[in-house]
């Protein structure tokens, strides 16, 4: 009404008017109609879903933006002290439908759009999610910033808006094929360029030393080139509360002067390929995610982001005039691992070369002003850098690395006078197998807190990986464990299983997880469990939509959803899992077993390989070339099915995990330093099966060990028998089954006769088994058949699944937030 002929959805054009309520269908429907006609140029009747989809994505941007600049507003008026986020990776997964929530949208943008005819799923499934990490590490960050947005904690995330993300899993077959993932290609509805704050970073060139006019010795960076760093913000909405942080990542372009003057005087074409050269940097993620491959492009990366956002934040946060000596009352940087530990030099700098502090000066102010967080146990995993390299491209930054390790190493000696054994131990500086920057040092050096992810880890950081260093700074080290954001992993992927808990205790726990204890009164109603399954039972039936629509798989209705989702590794046994599978098929194949004795069971995997890790590709096509015979073999009368959907992402793993049943966590003891993945499960319903690793060791204490499948070698077992030395060979002797699933596979049932197509996996296990798959294999198929046995009572099962949603509340991210806060970071929320 009153809007002039043209304004109705149903219009053939569908014109937007001018100026009408926001907040309203009519309102919602009149600025996505505006977004669609002035920002797409298309008329509703001629839009295509994704046209609809970018102008959806406008038209809740609009919606957060006021909140977003009041935020920095407040921010800056109460000179709040910031947590700065630095992660070289950021996995956020689809950015509508949490902006939807965060803002209370859905509803008034699912009438909106019914009302232009649109449905609104069809547009999510349009976005292609920002694929900016490799796993846990980059997701966790995405958890950490929304936990901060929700609770009103002043941060800014800081990292590398990479052209190409992870990349697109592709099978040919059943081998691995990497795809470039073009997640820019449609259109980036979320994001908000600001070349004009753009900030300059230099590489390369020398140093030189001079006398200042009171004496003093002076150092000048001189450098040999330079790239611009520019701005990407992308908004980080809290749940419901108003508050929108920034997350800012940096992309690389050339400068003016790099690209037509110093470098190629006169020459236009190679101007040209000197601008593609300098964006190389932020072109594209490096997918291994725990053999860092010491690539200077790597180097440049992490330089690159860190210097822009350490200018950014001494620039462009700070008012005008403020004393960098009081910079720890304003900014604390956490370490998201030591990909961004380059920024302790980098603040050391820019403190002593252009704020002319003197060396002590400025290590008070970066030693308060830095924290690090550890991901690892892996001694592989852990960054070295080599000093050729560093000279190379940070001359200056590796001379003050050598400053940072004299006066390091002086108070070594001093603390235990005459151990030289100990200070050669403890030198930032390795030899062999080059000179090197071991850059877990450096963070431990230079860091108020040093961090693991879960209490065992934090433990064996302590008493393994850095013994020496917690001999001598005991109070530096704690332990923050790691927690997943129940908004986007409860609310969101399982709307169902939500609204049951909701009908039974309110929705508090979606800031408050803690709450869901409140359930376990419930896990005897057998209401609430009917209605537990119902929801269960429903996710089953989106996932096998999902994946017949997505991969032409068919999933049976009635099994076991038996799903093992992460990245491939060797230490995360993909093998173990795969091996009780064949095992299961070569009993029924020798008449061991009969096919109605097996539990109608299906096996889902998904995992990307490194593409250079040789042993995980081929374990990749060990499981597709299994899981093609066992899914065609009548033998098995359909009670045994493997599925393996390509390209495991965070879209994904919202569907899967809401409908899993059995969750396998099954890491050797001591090398998974936290998983997350174990966490989401238990928080949706799927019971775990798991060793006593990482974050399972607390899942288990708190779900209880009834309704946990514990199996395998503890920690100090695993060490004891390392020590003893083991021998896999002894096991596939030993062990008749062990030595059947792998005659099995040798037989070349699953390869086309070929004997010799999987000799890699068969060999690595039997002689070297790096990661005692075999020692554990027993005690994991007997916990598969307790898993079995409370299968078949699934009043039982579900008790315990309802028993695992309830005690879960602790694996908020929320409540690893306000650890931090505490023990780390010493802020507050704003409220
Ligand atoms: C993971 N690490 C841990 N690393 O494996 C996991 N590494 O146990 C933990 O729960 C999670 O971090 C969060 O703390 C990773 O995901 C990487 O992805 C990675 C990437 C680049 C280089 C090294």
């Amino acid at each position: 009404a009153g809007y002039g002929p043209a304004f109705s959805p149903t219009h053939p054009l569908a014109l937007a008017p001018v100026g009408s309520p926001p907040h309203s269908v009519d309102g919602f429907v009149a600025a996505f109609l505006a977004e669609l006609n002035t920002k797409q140029g298309v008329a509703l009747s001629h839009s295509s879903t994704n046209a609809q989809y970018l102008a959806l994505a406008g038209t809740v941007r609009q919606y957060l933006m006021a909140r977003w600049l009041e935020t920095s507003r407040k921010t800056h008026e109460a000179k709040a002290k910031t947590v700065g986020y630095l992660s070289a990776e950021y996995l956020l997964g689809r950015q509508l439908g949490n902006a939807l929530m965060a803002s209370d949208l859905n509803e008034i943008a699912e009438k909106g759009l019914a009302q232009c005819g649109i449905d609104l799923t069809t547009l999510r499934n349009q976005e292609v999610e920002p694929g900016l990490g490799n796993g846990g590490l980059g997701r966790l960050a995405a958890c950490f910033i929304d936990s901060l947005a929700t609770m009103d904690v002043p941060c800014i995330g800081y990292g590398i808006r990479y052209e190409y993300g992870i990349f697109r899993q592709t099978f040919v077959d059943g081998r691995q094929v990497e795809q470039p993932d073009t997640w820019l290609a449609l259109g980036s509805p979320w994001e908000f360029p600001h070349p004009d704050e753009s900030v300059q970073v230099n590489f390369g060139g020398y140093t030189e030393k001079s006398v200042d006019a009171d004496g003093r010795e002076k150092t000048t960076w001189v450098p040999s080139w330079n790239v611009l760093g520019v701005p990407y913000n992308y908004m980080v909405p809290g749940y419901l509360n108003g508050r929108v942080n920034p997350l800012r990542l940096w992309s690389a372009q050339a400068t003016k002067a790099f690209d037509l003057s110093i470098f190629n005087a006169g020459d236009y074409a190679e101007a040209v390929r000197a601008q593609t050269f300098a964006e190389n940097i932020s072109k594209v993620l490096y997918p291994e995610d725990s053999t860092p491959q010491g690539k200077e492009l790597r180097l440049q990366q992490q330089y690159f982001f860190v210097a822009c956002s350490l200018r950014d934040f001494l620039d462009h946060e700070l008012e005008e005039g403020f004393d960098l000596h009081d910079l720890p009352s304003r900014i604390i940087f956490q370490l998201n691992d030591t990909h961004p530990v380059i920024a302790v030099p980098e603040l050391m700098r820019i403190l002593m070369d252009e704020r002319g502090f003197d060396w002590e000066e400025a290590w008070e102010v970066t030693h308060q002003c830095f924290a690090y967080t550890c991901h690892t146990l892996l001694p592989e995993a852990l960054e070295v850098w080599s000093t050729d390299l560093l000279g190379r491209l940070l001359p200056r930054h590796l001379e003050i690395i050598y400053g940072i390790n004299d006066r390091f190493l002086a108070e070594v000696r001093e603390a235990f006078p005459g151990d030289e054994l100990r200070a050669g131990r403890m030198s930032i500086i390795t030899e062999y197998p080059e000179r090197g920057v071991r850059m877990a040092y450096l963070a431990t050096v230079a860091a108020t807190k040093v961090n693991g992810v879960a209490e065992l880890h934090s433990q064996l950081l302590r008493d393994k990986v850095l013994p020496d260093f917690s001999a001598l700074w005991p109070e530096r080290f704690t332990n923050v464990t790691n927690g997943v954001t129940p908004r986007r992993f409860l609310k969101m992927a399982n709307p169902k299983l939500s609204d049951v808990i909701c009908d039974a205790i309110g929705s508090g726990w979606v800031t408050d997880l803690e709450r869901l204890k409140e359930l376990e009164t419930y896990a005897l109603d057998d209401d609430f469990l009917a209605a537990f399954r119902e929801a269960k039972d429903w996710n089953k039936r989106r996932l096998t939509t999902l994946l017949r629509n997505r991969d032409g798989i068919d999933l049976p209705d009635g099994h076991l959803l038996d799903v093992m989702v992460k990245r491939l590794h060797e230490y995360k046994r993909q093998t173990l899992k795969l091996l009780h599978v064949v095992s299961l098929y070569e009993q029924v194949l020798s008449g061991k077993l009969a096919p109605a004795d097996l539990t109608p069971r299906t096996v889902v995997f998904g995992a990307k390989a490194a593409p250079g890790y040789r042993m995980a590709k081929d374990i990749i096509h060990l499981i597709n070339r299994v899981a093609r015979t066992v899914n065609a073999d009548p033998c098995l009368e359909g009670r045994l099915k493997v599925a393996f959907p390509a390209n495991y992402n965070v879209t994904l793993a919202e569907k899967l995990i809401p409908a899993a049943d059995l969750s396998e966590q099954i890491s050797l003891a001591g090398m998974e330093a936290s998983g997350t993945g174990n966490m989401k499960f238990a928080l949706n319903g799927a019971l775990t099966i798991g060793t006593d690793d990482g974050a399972n060791v607390e899942i288990r204490r708190l779900v209880g060990d009834e309704h946990f499948f514990l199996f395998g070698m503890s920690e100090p077992e695993v060490a004891a028998l390392g020590a003893r030395g083991y021998d896999p060979g002894a096991y596939y002797q030993g062990n008749a089954a062990i030595r059947a699933a792998i005659d099995l596979i040798n037989s070349g049932i699953f390869s086309d006769g070929d004997r010799g197509m999987f000799e890699s996996v068969t060999m690595s296990l039997t002689h070297h088994d790096r990661f005692m798959a075999l020692a554990d294999f027993e005690s994991y198929v007997a916990a598969q058949a307790r898993v079995e046995e409370r299968y078949a009572d699934q009043e039982s099962w579900t008790r315990s699944a309802v028993l695992n949603v309830a005690r879960s509340g602790y694996f908020s991210s929320d409540r690893s937030m306000r650890d931090y806060l505490r023990r780390i970071w010493h802020t507050q929320p704003m409220l």
